[in-house]
């Protein structure tokens, strides 16, 4: 099976204080996503900022994004719901109305850094059946074992379908730390027959990464996850990124899906 590529060019944290070469306004965004379609990725995970460049779930905003995409390029846009730390779960569920082909759902509240990020199990639920009733495929994002399971809860009570497409997601202060062995775990507890990338957060970013598309799975690459694309070597806008996670994929002699290989590959609703 041909391995996806998704950029995150974005996220929910960094600022342009901290690089400015990362995309916040929604023409940077389309166009560091457009770019990295280029390269390659099929998939764009999509965080949105105001004109202050602060995380928010504006309909308004989303919309111009998601169009300036699609006017540049087919590729699949995954929203985050997750938004921003300080952005309330009723808003950020409303952006699965925009019906993008796919969206996160992160199953249970946490310890973010020094913020919490809050996910309600009731809303959970809620957003869950909003999903499958629109037909926005869940990016389902595990950051401990006990959200593999809240997920698996999910399933049996009929809120999701299979393939599930699950983000393990390791190095959030507050999730499991970014170690091999707590890559492999995840993996092995993952359900037969699911899709699955690693999400390796901060300086374990490359050899995590590495080792996921070692085990079979997907790939994820942007600079929601890390800002820099070698030890002190800050990254000059998303492409060195994207380009090093295809480089992987083709030193391990894996073909890169395209677009229409993911929407085969996750069973997106819509053909
Ligand atoms: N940056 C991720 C670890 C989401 O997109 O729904 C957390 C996140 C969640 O951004
Ligand atoms: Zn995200």
């Amino acid at each position: 099976m041909s391995t996806v590529v998704t950029v995150a060019p974005t996220g929910p944290i960094a600022t342009k204080a901290d690089n400015p070469t990362l995309p916040t306004q929604p023409v940077e965004i389309a166009a560091a996503v457009h770019r990295a379609y280029e390269l390659g990725a099929a998939v764009a995970h999509v965080h949105l900022r105001d004109e202050q460049d602060r995380p928010t779930a504006d309909l308004g905003i989303a919309r111009r994004v998601m169009d300036l995409i699609a006017e540049r390029c087919p590729i699949l846009i995954q929203m985050s719901t997750g938004v921003g730390l300080g952005v309330p779960f009723e808003e950020r569920e409303k952006l699965v109305e925009l019906r993008p082909r796919m969206a996160t759902l992160n199953p249970c509240s946490m310890s973010f850094g020094s913020g919490e990020f809050l996910n309600p199990p009731e809303g959970v639920r809620r957003l869950a059946a909003r999903m499958q009733e629109l037909g926005v495929k869940p990016e389902l994002e595990i950051y401990d074992t006990g959200h593999l399971d809240a997920v698996l809860r999910l399933l049996d009570a009929g809120l999701l379908d299979e393939p599930l497409q699950f983000s393990i997601v390791l190095g959030v202060l507050g999730g499991a730390a970014p170690t091999p062995v707590n890559l492999v775990e995840m993996v092995r507890r993952l359900p037969e027959g699911c899709v699955w990338q690693i999400i390796a957060i901060g300086r374990s970013n490359l050899s995590l990464t590495a080792m996921g598309l070692a085990m079979g799975g997907n790939a994820r690459a942007g600079m929601e996850d890390t800002l820099y694309v070698g030890a002190g070597r800050p990254t000059q806008g998303n492409d060195p990124l994207v380009a090093r996670a295809l480089q992987l994929v083709a030193d391990l002699d894996r073909e890169v899906a395209t677009v229409e290989e993911t929407v085969k590959q996750l069973s997106l609703p819509g053909g």
